[in-house]
């Protein structure tokens, strides 16, 4: 059997040094060998979907990225797998554990998706080889060629791992000591016209330093921004509605410029575990702002449930630096300023009304070529 220490070893050849996932018990040792060792990094997701997105925001961080997650978590990365890392051409490599492989009996839950597994990557045209568990040597080729297709085609890879692949590994993480003193400021002077989205994308514009990233959410949000202005700092993130502040996670972490999310309610709402990660995490250089017109307002103005929600309390909750709570533009611009002085993760909540530019754009620059720019701009502190 094969140590977990091999297979790292082998990964860390191909420059793999970036993990994150959900466990399962299959992936036990890897996971646990990872979480010990300084050379990577590992961040724990609270959905695989999550991770997806993460790894995304990683990889254009100039990472090389691995997801592992259980067959049953495959479910959660349809989303993201088809609708960003396909159209964006974003490698990772997958790590799928094969809960319920035919022929091995397992727990009733696991049996259809074991059966569809295979079948599922092939559907997502996800290239994917049985994880190299017969010998040591096998593992240096497989991490190889993996590598070598995620960068002949720019998307991901999958290895199927079996039960009983790796042999145990001792365990030992530090426990998260996390004591928030986060309180919300709320800004808000309560008027009846609340800004527009536009509005408050043209205040961000005027605000932020040329050197932060800039994550637009799902639908009208990066339309906008796209319409006021085009940059090489944005990312415009067309699809996997929910995973813009992941991938913003993923970028924070292995960049030192600001980065910045601009969520909206709905997508907030979608995947709110992933305020959890970024309060547990606490990239200082990332500034979350959800624009909140409580409404889908990108598919026709259905409402979400953000009148029920406290987003400044969550982001409170979940160990964010700071949180502030606006619904005007002159308070909104402080927020900001205040914010990108100081070390984060900080959530600003502003209050906007629903509706959209009259003369609004789509971005005109293929997803790919969005991610390509957007990845050399990130890179190129670097070399500043
Ligand atoms: C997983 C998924 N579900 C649904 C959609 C369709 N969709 C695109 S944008 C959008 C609304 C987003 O709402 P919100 O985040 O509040 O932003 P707003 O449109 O109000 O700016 C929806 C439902 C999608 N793209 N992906």
């Amino acid at each position: 059997m094969i140590r977990a220490d091999e297979v790292l070893m082998a990964a860390y050849e191909q420059k793999f040094d970036f993990y994150t996932g959900v466990p399962c018990s299959f992936l036990a040792p890897l996971i646990n060998r990872v979480v010990s060792d300084s050379d990577v990094l590992y961040v724990g997701a609270t959905s695989e979907g999550e991770a997806v997105a993460i790894a995304a925001g990683a990889w254009l961080a100039g990472r090389e990225t691995v997801v592992m997650c259980q067959n049953s978590g495959l479910g959660n990365t349809v989303n993201p797998l088809t609708s960003l890392n396909w159209p964006f051409r974003i490698p990772t490599l997958l790590v799928v554990t094969w809960r319920g492989q035919p022929g091995y009996p397992d727990e009733p839950q696991h049996e259809l998706m074991g059966q569809m597994t295979t079948a599922l990557l092939n559907l997502m045209r996800v290239p994917y080889r049985p994880f190299p568990v017969a010998t040591k040597t096998a593992l240096a080729p497989a991490f190889a060629s993996a590598r070598a297709a995620m960068k002949k085609y720019g998307r991901p890879f999958a290895f199927v791992m079996p039960k009983g692949a790796i042999s145990e590994e001792s365990f030992s993480e530090n426990p998260l000591r996390i004591k928030s003193l986060c309180k919300i400021v709320d800004l808000c002077c309560r008027q009846s016209i609340r800004p527009t989205r536009a509005e408050a994308l043209e205040c961000i514009l005027k605000v932020i330093p040329h050197e932060a990233a800039v994550i637009a959410t799902t639908g009208k949000c990066g339309r906008e921004l796209f319409t006021l202005y085009d940059s090489e700092q944005h990312f415009y993130q067309v699809g996997s509605m929910g995973g813009a502040s992941a991938l913003g996670l993923g970028v924070a972490l292995n960049v030192q410029r600001p980065v910045i999310v601009l969520d909206g309610d709905g997508a907030a709402l979608m995947k709110m575990g992933n305020m959890a990660t970024i309060g547990a995490q606490r990239p200082r250089n990332m500034l979350h702002i959800i624009l909140d017109n409580g409404v889908h307002d990108s598919t026709g103005g259905q409402a979400t449930v953000s009148a029920c929600v406290s987003f400044p309390s969550i982001a409170c909750d979940c160990s964010y630096a700071t949180a502030t709570a606006t619904d005007d533009l002159t308070s909104f611009k402080e927020a900001l300023q205040e914010a990108l002085a100081r070390p984060g993760p900080h959530l600003v909540h502003l209050l906007i009304r629903p509706g959209s530019m009259a003369r609004l754009g789509r971005p005109t620059i293929l997803p790919s070529d969005v991610a390509r720019r957007f990845k050399r701009f990130l890179t190129s502190e670097r070399r500043s």
